[in-house]
């Protein structure tokens, strides 16, 4: 047998399974998606078409990986959480990884055409991928609001910046004008300059995209009997809520769930 006398190259391969009873955050982020966005002729600063593709691909990644209970996505980057009893690949970090990644460039590449219907994909988009092992709720729960929170910080910078340009000075005179501004600053210049209010703009830009389960009730009549029967089934709700405060983890305690 010629397994025999090459068989023990098998054993040069190092062991990356991640530590048990962790929850585990997988985060893919676009491959220079600064310039696949110009190449794209993505619309600035938020491209309705190129955030609900993003939205597609991840929840299809829910779809096909159960254990995936929350997943947060802005900008050109997606977080998957896994619940932290998975067993999935026997928790082989790269195994979980670059299937994530793959399938995720999979559905984003085989999607485009229904989002940009008048754009040709010009070049072949990619993404990196990390994933990370989180030993307690508090921990994921501040993962979720670091990445909310970057939305945040982005947005309202890039609606700046952009209404900025538009208005007619260069993309460097409006990095220097917004160089060193806070929040109330940013808030004010876009209301006294350009009669925009922050909190009026879209929820999706804002808070980005949440994707969670939720069980749902069907309630059915059988025809010939007339008996009443309740199914639950898990729905993927798609949202642009706050996961920063309490109240959405009050609502659905997700980390508390038990899975198995
Ligand atoms: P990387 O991740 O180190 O390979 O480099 P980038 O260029 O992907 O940088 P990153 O991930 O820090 O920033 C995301 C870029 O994608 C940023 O330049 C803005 C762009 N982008 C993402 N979403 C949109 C959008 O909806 N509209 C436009 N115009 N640009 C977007
Ligand atoms: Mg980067
Ligand atoms: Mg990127
Ligand atoms: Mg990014
Ligand atoms: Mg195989």
């Amino acid at each position: 047998m010629a397994n025999t006398q090459f068989q023990y190259v098998k054993k040069f391969e190092q062991d990356d399974s991640l530590l048990l009873n962790t929850w585990l955050v997988v985060r893919i982020d676009g491959r220079s998606f600064h310039k696949f966005s110009q190449i794209h002729s993505f619309e600035k600063p938020n491209d309705k078409r190129a955030i609900g593709l993003m939205n597609q691909a991840a929840k299809q990644i829910m779809e096909e990986f159960g254990d995936v209970i929350i997943a947060y996505g802005q900008s050109d980057e997606y977080s998957f959480v896994l619940h932290k009893s998975t067993t999935l690949y026997s928790r082989r970090a790269s195994k979980i990884l670059s299937t994530f990644v793959s399938l995720f460039t999979g559905y984003y590449i085989y999607n485009w055409k229904n989002f940009f219907p008048d754009q040709e994909l010009k070049e072949i988009p990619s993404f990196d991928s990390r994933i990370i092992c989180y030993p307690s709720k508090k921990n994921i729960r501040d993962y979720l609001s670091w990445r909310q929170a970057d939305c945040h910080i982005n947005s309202l910078y890039n609606t700046c910046f952009w209404c900025l340009v538009k208005s007619g000075i260069s993309e460097k005179e409006a990095t220097e004008q917004l160089r060193g501004t806070f929040s109330n600053d940013k808030n004010e210049l876009l209301f006294s300059k350009f009669g925009i209010n922050y909190n009026d703009l879209p929820q999706i830009n804002r808070k980005g995209t949440v994707l969670y389960r939720k069980i749902e009730e069907i309630e059915t009549i059988r025809n010939d009997t007339n008996q009443k029967s309740i199914s639950k089934k898990k729905k993927i709700i798609m949202d642009h809520i706050d996961i920063i405060s309490e109240k959405f983890w009050k609502e659905n305690p997700i980390l508390t769930e038990k899975r198995r």
